[in-house]
């Protein structure tokens, strides 16, 4: 386990000397190591490069390097714990690499209205990078395990065990633990120690974390140190390990009403973090795969803009964790009016797909939105609701104001002001 180092001052300046494409935001308590896209334009591009992408932590970034570090894995039920040198895991096992659309579940938080605790992020927590590392089906069938029956369904993740990750910068009192479905780690999960063709940074997780395609960011485990494969997900006292162990899992990153307080399982019905919104089953969800989203890129809104030969060219960015987006529409008068966009480039499961469409518009002020449908259907709401409405699902257009302010996805906080100006 990592001493944990002062200077978190010196670490945020040190990201942002490295980044110069990004800003700090800071939570109040001064907790989270963590800083966002700095400007609109981010979201112009599928490729995030290192240098906008966001970072977001808790606790000190630990020290270690890729020549010495272990992983320990273990399962319950069938065989002894193993100990694999990373060097081996990248020698001896296949590389392959998954794009990947990373967002904070935290990311809108600053939209909730009253504030929410922690980090008051806006619309800058979320990049898509191209992850290079090691299948997790490989790395648990070199550890011994029988992956042959360990699949279930994929989707709904039924009869499914588990997989807990658990990072170097556990400290005695807390461990940074999250559980995984089986059957979603050995599908398309890996174990990365590449990012956009470059070593991982050290605040990226090196010199391994774990990636998981399309999922909050929560889930991707940085500085990846422990794998457990179990019956169920982490809960309080089922790691052999000092001080807290299902905090991240079971109380933070679960989106319930205020005041309320959620108990720890062992299972959900289901993964996808929507179907749960909509679940009677599931008390309060977990922040498992990211909701349907979009955000235009460019204008940014940042200068005021001309359209060349009558039209102005927006586009941007839309997701939906490990669904399909089946559109995004864009309009220019607060969601009333709304006209299809056009998808383009790069289509990865995971990824963010861009958009683009040709605006007309007349010299003045407009506010520009997007708005992104999933292959279910599923729309972006309009507005997050509040408290009082005690939504605990998606209703008339209001996301669940959450206490935690997790997985955030209306359109029209996200929207821009844009300046039209004549050719003249
Ligand atoms: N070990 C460890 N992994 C972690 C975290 C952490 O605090 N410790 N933060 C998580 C959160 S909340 C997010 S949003 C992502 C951010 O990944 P990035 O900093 O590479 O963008 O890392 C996740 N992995
Ligand atoms: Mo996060």
């Amino acid at each position: 386990m990592s001493e944990t180092r002062p200077g978190r001052r010196e670490e945020i300046d040190a990201i942002l000397d490295r980044k110069p494409g990004t800003s700090e935001t800071r939570d109040e308590a001064d907790r989270y190591t963590v800083v966002g896209a700095a400007s609109r334009a981010t979201f112009a591009d599928w490729l995030t490069p290192i240098e906008e992408h966001f970072v977001c932590h808790r606790n000190p970034i630990p020290e270690g390097d890729a020549e010495s570090w272990t992983i320990d894995l273990a399962w319950s039920g069938d065989g002894d714990a193993v100990e694999l040198p990373l060097s081996e895991i990248v020698d001896d096992l296949p590389t392959v690499a998954v794009a990947h659309t990373m967002e904070c579940a935290g990311n809108g938080r600053g939209q909730h209205d009253p504030e929410t605790g922690s980090v008051q992020w806006g619309c800058e927590a979320v990049g898509t990078a191209v992850w290079s590392g090691t299948p997790v089906r490989s790395v648990l069938r070199a550890g011994g395990l029988d992956v042959g029956d360990a699949a279930s369904d994929p989707t709904t993740h039924e009869g499914d065990r588990w997989l807990t990750a658990i990072g170097d910068d556990s400290t005695e009192e807390e461990t940074f633990a999250r559980s995984i479905p089986l059957s979603k780690a050995l599908d398309d999960c890996i174990l990365a120690h590449g990012m956009n063709g470059e070593a991982l940074p050290a605040e990226h997780g090196y010199p391994v974390r774990l990636v998981v395609p399309g999922w909050y960011g929560v889930n991707s485990v940085k500085w990846l140190s422990e794998l457990r494969v179990t019956d169920g997900m982490v809960t309080e006292g089922s790691l052999d390990r000092p001080g807290t162990h299902a905090r991240w899992q079971q109380d933070d990153y679960r989106i319930h009403p205020e005041g309320t307080t959620p108990e720890h399982t062992d299972t959900v019905p289901t993964a996808d973090t929507w179907d749960q919104l909509e679940s009677p089953a599931v008390e309060h969800p977990y922040t498992f795969d990211e909701t349907v989203m979009s955000l235009i890129g460019r204008p940014t809104g940042e200068e005021p803009v001309t359209p060349r030969e009558g039209s102005v060219t927006v586009r941007g960015v839309a997701w939906a964790g490990d669904d399909a987006v089946r559109g995004v529409e864009v309009s220019d008068d607060e969601g009333e009016t709304w006209h299809d966009a056009e998808l383009f480039g790069p289509n990865y499961a995971g990824a963010w797909r861009l958009f683009e469409y040709a605006w007309e518009p007349d010299s003045g002020t407009h506010t520009l939105a997007s708005r992104a449908t999933d292959e279910h259907g599923r729309s972006q709401p309009a507005t997050i609701g509040t408290p009082a409405d005690g939504l605990d699902a998606v209703e008339s257009g209001e996301f669940p104001w959450n206490e935690g302010g997790y997985a955030a996805n209306a359109y029209l906080p996200n929207a821009i002001e844009i300046e039209v100006t004549d050719d003249a």
